[in-house]
């Protein structure tokens, strides 16, 4: 099995956000897997085959199949007999509306945040890429998205309000036990670890703890990252 990812200059180093939630979907079924990385203007070329301009690509055998929700489907749906992400279908239409809901209100926010410190760990050419596409998204220079990142921070930092108050009373968003709904926030968390040493949490949220569970669970492939 291979899974194309996205790094920076440094190429042991993958940190886009939908990939990890791959990486931890496949520890949790406990698959093997070669990792390609790929650097942005790499993606499009390496990536026909596949008809995909984005990573997460997984390629099992003949099977290929591009986006993170789409490959969390297929491997649940092809290792029926290994651990489950979803826990049935309703766990697994609970998790494909947290896929698109933290879009918005987390993904966004902390995007504009981290978006000054990725471009730092970007190739030369990739800086290009990076800022001709991400400067217009956001419609400011990343210069200046640094300077004001405590505006986005705080943003991304009070809609995590309910999953703050969430954790007050359950141990993971999936349950008695870690599945795709924690692998959807966890890997915001190491996207940002990955990429950044911005400090995202109060010492009191509850996400701390969370955060400690799943670094536990998951020791080996988050390792390297720094807390
Ligand atoms: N909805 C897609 C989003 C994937 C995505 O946006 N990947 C980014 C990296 S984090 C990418 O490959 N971007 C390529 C580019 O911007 O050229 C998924 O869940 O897989």
């Amino acid at each position: 099995m291979k899974l194309y990812e996205l790094v920076g200059s440094d190429h042991t180093q993958g940190f886009s956000p939908f990939v990890w939630r791959i990486k931890l979907a496949l520890a949790h079924k406990n698959l093997d897997y070669e990792l390609i990385p790929l650097q942005f203007t790499e993606i499009k070329d390496a990536l026909t085959f596949a008809d995909s301009k984005t990573v997460p690509v997984l390629e099992d055998g003949n099977n290929v199949t591009k986006d993170s929700w789409d490959i969390a489907c297929y491997l649940e749906e092809t290792y029926a007999d290994r651990p489950s992400l979803f826990g049935g279908n309703v766990g697994r239409a609970g998790s494909k509306l947290l896929n698109s809901q933290i879009i918005m209100p987390l993904l966004a926010p902390l995007f504009r945040t981290l978006v000054a410190d990725i471009h730092d760990i970007l190739d030369d050419a990739d800086k290009d890429y990076f800022r001709s596409t991400r400067e217009p998204r956001i419609g400011c220079t990343f210069e200046e998205a640094r300077e004001n990142y405590k505006v986005s921070l705080a943003i991304f930092k009070k809609n995590l309000w309910s999953y703050n108050k969430y954790l007050l009373t359950e141990e993971y968003f999936s349950g008695e036990a870690p599945a795709y709904n924690d692998y959807i926030l966890y890997s915001m968390f190491l996207w940002a670890r990955g990429t950044s040493n911005i400090k995202l949490l109060d010492d009191d949220d509850p996400l701390n703890k969370w955060l400690v569970r799943m670094d536990q669970s998951f020791g080996d492939l988050v390792a390297h990252l720094k807390r």
